[in-house]
């Protein structure tokens, strides 16, 4: 074999390992985001990164299966030690296949630089999948850390309203919420100060990380980034979501009100965990439009993110709201106004569970 022909070979035999290699890691992580985290714009970037890859046309997949020689890579054999690259652990596994995409990435992109002519890319298109990765890696290993908190989206979503309470004490409320079954209390508070609301928040805080409940704040996200809450909640006039989660933990869920599909859309390409929609029937909570079952069964249709009923629900209507397609119901006055807001609590969970 001439030198120039064993050269070009050997390059071949690198960019067809880089390409597998890329390929492989890619997919794992597209499967992550389809069937673990149901994220379906993480999957159709990962999937659109694949294909520009891949689809390279016959001739030159030829070349490279031409230059294949599995059996002759004394890499086959090497032993890999325990690490990163054995780990059962999902995060970890994700790294680990991300940092294996950029790799094969960077080898093609050099590649590219010196060998222009055996590529069917450049190098900076190289280089610009390998940034892609990089964000996707971290947006992937953020919503994994969101999934459990956000597996509690579901059955009550209880409100503590302070302006509601008439008199009646926010924990022990919120105690008889949870002990009626709730899987969620959110603190909403429109009056009072920020130093008595902190408080009030870290309270209700313990109380919920006690008792296994998720702690959500309404509208304020330097009282929920003091206390360390689970999530926040924002509505159409508030701090927006984009804005809110460059701001927040990696771990911490963001809500957003809507009442359209558009804003529910919108909230999810800006990195919203659920939306609530809302009022679903009339209330006299909140000066709010009724926008009823209808519009909530589109908003189901349109976003695959958990949704939240919220209006004017209580034990009679609740069935309803789940047959729409609402994987949890948030309740102000059916709880708060009831004689025993646990009673009131376990009735409605028991109708909206059927
Ligand atoms: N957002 C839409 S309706 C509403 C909010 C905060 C009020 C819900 O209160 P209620 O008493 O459960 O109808
Ligand atoms: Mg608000």
């Amino acid at each position: 074999m001439l030198p120039s022909e064993s050269n070009s070979n050997q390059t071949l035999r690198i960019i067809d390992v880089s390409l597998n290699r890329a390929a492989e890691g890619l997919r794992f992580l597209e499967d992550t985001a389809r069937f673990i985290l149901n994220d379906p714009a993480l999957t159709e970037q990962l999937k659109t990164i694949r294909h520009s890859l891949v689809t390279s046309g016959w001739p030159f997949q030829n070349k490279l299966i031409q230059a294949r020689d599995s059996e002759g890579d004394i890499g086959a054999n090497l032993k890999v030690e325990e690490g990163i690259g054995k780990t059962k652990d999902l995060p970890l596994a994700i790294v680990a296949n991300s940092r294996r995409v950029q790799e094969a990435l960077r080898t093609l992109e050099e590649l590219a630089k010196v060998n222009g002519d055996d590529l069917p890319r450049s190098a900076d298109k190289f280089q610009q999948a390998r940034f892609d990765l990089y964000t996707i890696e971290k947006n992937l290993i953020a919503r994994l850390l969101r999934q459990d908190k956000l597996k509690c989206v579901k059955g009550l979503y209880g409100i503590i309203d302070i302006q509601v309470l008439q008199g009646r004490n926010h924990l022990d409320m919120a105690r008889q919420i949870i002990k009626g079954g709730a899987s969620i209390i959110q603190l909403r508070d429109k009056t009072t100060g920020k130093k008595d609301l902190l408080a009030i928040t870290q309270e209700l805080k313990d109380l919920c990380n006690a008792s296994g409940v998720l702690f959500i704040v309404n509208d304020h996200l330097d009282v929920a980034l003091a206390i360390g809450a689970d999530g926040l909640h924002v509505g159409q006039e508030d701090m927006p979501v984009s804005m809110v989660r460059k701001l927040a933990p990696m771990d911490m869920l963001i809500g957003c009100s809507v009442s359209m599909v558009e804003q529910a859309q919108k909230a999810v390409v800006d990195g919203a965990d659920y939306v609530a929609v809302g009022a679903i029937f009339q209330t006299s909570t909140k000066e709010v439009t009724t926008v009823g079952l209808e519009r909530l069964r589109q908003i189901r249709e349109a976003v695959s993110v958990p949704l939240v009923a919220i209006g004017g629900i209580n034990a009679e209507n609740a069935a309803s709201v789940k047959r729409t397609g609402a994987n949890s119901i948030a309740v102000i006055s059916a709880i708060l106004r009831a004689e025993s807001p646990e009673t009131a609590a376990s009735e409605i969970i028991k109708n909206f569970e059927g």
